[in-house]
């Protein structure tokens, strides 16, 4: 089991419709992150943050780029922020990164994934299985997992597909806002979605047990992207896309508990997100605070 977790930040807010998600890096850090991940029994070690380019020094023409805006700025962040988890892993060491958008995923799955199968569960109120020929907004934090699997145009971008993540291996948690375009897509998938209505019949638990088994079949280890808005609105308001109807912030642990009781039976844990934070938006910090401690969930921390 490894016992170092790397935090690395990727404060990118390309993807997203609002600025803001940028800060995500620093205000999970100021939340207390470290402290609480050494709760949990791991060390932390924080490597700071990838250089991105400021979107003020950006061309603008490029927000307008064909039908995924900032393509190539996301581009080159992606390849960095790959290698950067490649080499996290390759040190024996636990790649956390930090967002940002959740186009950062990309790039943290695209690296996890060079020297393993991997599996993943998708922490979201939203499906991101867009492409930029699906896409009806042109924001490419809606397209993560389109992306990862080689959907549409992101065939033919190799830093985007990534070979090793086959649908059949990933499950979404906390689904309740899908495109009428993306419908049909996730229906027509191999993914298994748990959508809110799965968590208010069964409960969460049971939901996560269920997402894990589909996650760690047939793979070498699992990628636990988490996108805030997973959370209701009245306990994670800082967030660009609030979605009302979303999980408590007891149900909220519950699911990361679960991720990590599973983790300490089997190391099924590879590589991990926090996303879509946006302080700009946030009440006191509070939803950068709720990051802090589900990721430390994850990690193993518990009441008592
Ligand atoms: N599906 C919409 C789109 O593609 C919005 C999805 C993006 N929002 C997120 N992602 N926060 O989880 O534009
Ligand atoms: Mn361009
Ligand atoms: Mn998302
Ligand atoms: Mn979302």
């Amino acid at each position: 089991m490894v016992s170092t977790v790397r935090i690395i930040g990727a404060p990118m807010d390309f993807g997203a419709n609002r600025r803001g998600v940028d800060m995500g890096p620093s205000a999970i850090r100021y939340a207390g992150l470290a402290e609480e991940l050494e709760k949990a029994g791991v060390d932390p070690v924080d490597v700071g943050d990838l250089p991105i380019p400021r979107a003020e020094e950006i061309d603008p023409e490029n927000e307008a780029d064909g039908n995924a805006k900032f393509l190539d700025e996301i581009e080159d962040v992606s390849r960095r922020l790959a290698d950067r988890v490649a080499a996290t892993l390759e040190d024996g060491e636990f790649p956390l990164v930090l967002g940002g958008d959740h186009s950062i995923a990309i790039g943290s799955m695209h690296g996890s994934a060079r020297e393993a199968d991997l599996g993943a569960i998708w922490f979201d109120a939203h499906a991101d299985l867009n492409t930029p020929e699906t896409s009806p907004s042109g924001n490419v934090h809606g397209m993560p997992l389109g992306a990862v699997l080689g959907r549409g145009s992101f065939g033919e971008m190799e830093w985007a597909h990534a070979p090793r993540i086959r649908e059949e291996s990933i499950a979404y948690v906390g689904l309740r806002s899908i495109d009428e375009s993306e419908r049909e897509l996730v229906r027509n998938s191999e993914m298994t979605a748990f959508t809110m209505s799965d968590v208010d019949e069964r409960g969460m638990t049971a939901v996560v047990e269920d997402a894990l088994e589909v996650a760690t079949d047939g793979t070498d280890g699992i990628h636990v992207s988490l996108d805030l808005d997973m959370v209701d609105p009245k306990a994670a308001p800082g967030v660009g896309t609030p979605v009302r109807g979303g999980v408590t912030y007891r149900e909220a642990h519950a699911a990361l508990e679960t991720v990590s009781e599973r983790h300490k039976r089997d190391d099924i844990l590879r590589s991990m997100d926090v996303v879509e934070v946006n302080p700009i938006l946030d009440d006191r910090n509070e939803t950068a605070m709720l990051a802090a401690e589900l990721t430390a969930s994850a990690f193993g921390k518990r009441i008592l």
